[in-house]
């Protein structure tokens, strides 16, 4: 019987991590293809500003079948202002699935296209921002943009990374952007960025690691923003009044916290990292019905923990978040 429980404790090992790997979940997809500006998603906002072309779904461009989304915004007309600075913006601060927090692991993509996009020349170098991982009551925890003739990210207090270093090729081709970001407010967050520039592979331009992802507001959540953002753009410095951009194939996948599990005096003991806001543990005898483990976890160390006896042969165990 004892031999019986360990070889089951093992086999229950390999299959926990098989489902712990299966379980990234597609949270966020707005492809545009419903034709409407919320991408028939519920509480996905377009745009603030009230210019009638400040936000249009477009079949000008598109990275994923027929349409995209387009936004513009142009200087020195308040049709485009909001909150105070030249903007037009799509938002997911009402859509759930979207939300992060610190302990959260979350893979997002998106596409940007850069339409008719004025080079820049000399003078002043602001920053046309066209995606922001936006933390509520605060600054942008990261944000991508134009500045000069370069697609960067911006991180922490005042990083960057290059991600496409001369954009000047690529007007009115699709730029593809894969993140791999841990959120966290301790020092154990990172960001992994991936670039395809009109259709190349997919490469590899950033590996940050090592640093609080999830600093920049002090608001209990962040969120998406994609569109045109102009925060330092003005006529009186000379930059380029109008600027538009398409973005298409926005998506968001959670990944699970790693689970893991000893097996030790006939107890088996799950644990994950504390904190993983909103996952759940749940359990299934065959991998099709799952239900909530009912048990109380406890914090140890950094890590939560829920023991289970091992009373059955086999069993399943995944974390999610529904
Ligand atoms: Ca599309």
């Amino acid at each position: 019987m004892e031999t019986r429980s360990i070889y089951s404790g093992i086999f229950l090992a390999v299959l926990v991590s098989l489902v712990g790997a299966r379980a990234d979940t597609i949270v966020f997809n707005a492809d545009y293809e419903s034709g409407a500006l919320d991408s028939g998603i519920t509480g996905l906002d377009a745009t603030q500003a009230t210019a009638p072309d400040a936000a249009l779904v477009s079949t000008a461009y598109a990275r994923s079948g027929t349409y995209s989304i387009y936004h513009k915004v142009t200087l020195d007309d308040p049709a485009y202002v909001s909150a105070g600075k030249p903007r037009s913006e799509s938002d997911t601060s009402g859509v759930s699935s979207t939300l992060y927090r610190s302990g959260d692991h979350a893979i997002y993509t998106f596409s940007v296209l850069l339409k008719d996009w004025q080079d820049w020349s000399s003078g002043a170098t602001p920053i046309d921002i066209v995606w922001q991982f936006k933390h509520t009551n605060g600054s942008p925890d990261a944000f991508v943009g134009v500045r000069r003739n370069q697609l960067v990210l911006r991180y922490g207090a005042s990083d960057q990374v290059v991600l496409v270093n001369d954009i000047r090729p690529f007007d009115n081709k699709w730029i593809d952007l894969k993140f791999d970001i841990f959120w966290s407010d301790l020092t154990n967050g990172y960001i992994k960025a991936w670039v395809s520039a009109n259709g190349a592979p997919l490469t590899r331009v950033a590996n940050i690691a090592n640093y609080a992802t999830y600093s920049g507001g002090t608001g209990n959540f962040g969120y998406l923003k994609w569109g045109l953002y102009r925060p330092d753009s003005t006529s009186a410095n000379g930059a380029v009044m109008t600027r538009e951009a398409h973005h298409d194939n926005i998506s968001v996948t959670v990944v699970p916290p790693p689970l893991r599990m000893d097996f030790q005096s006939g107890q088996y003991t799950l644990a994950w990292p504390n904190p993983s806001p909103g996952f759940l543990l749940q359990t299934s005898p065959d991998l099709s019905a799952w239900s909530n483990v009912t048990t109380q976890s406890v914090v140890v160390g950094s890590e939560n923990q829920v023991t289970v006896p091992a009373s059955e042969e086999r069993g399943f165990f995944r974390l999610i978040r529904p």
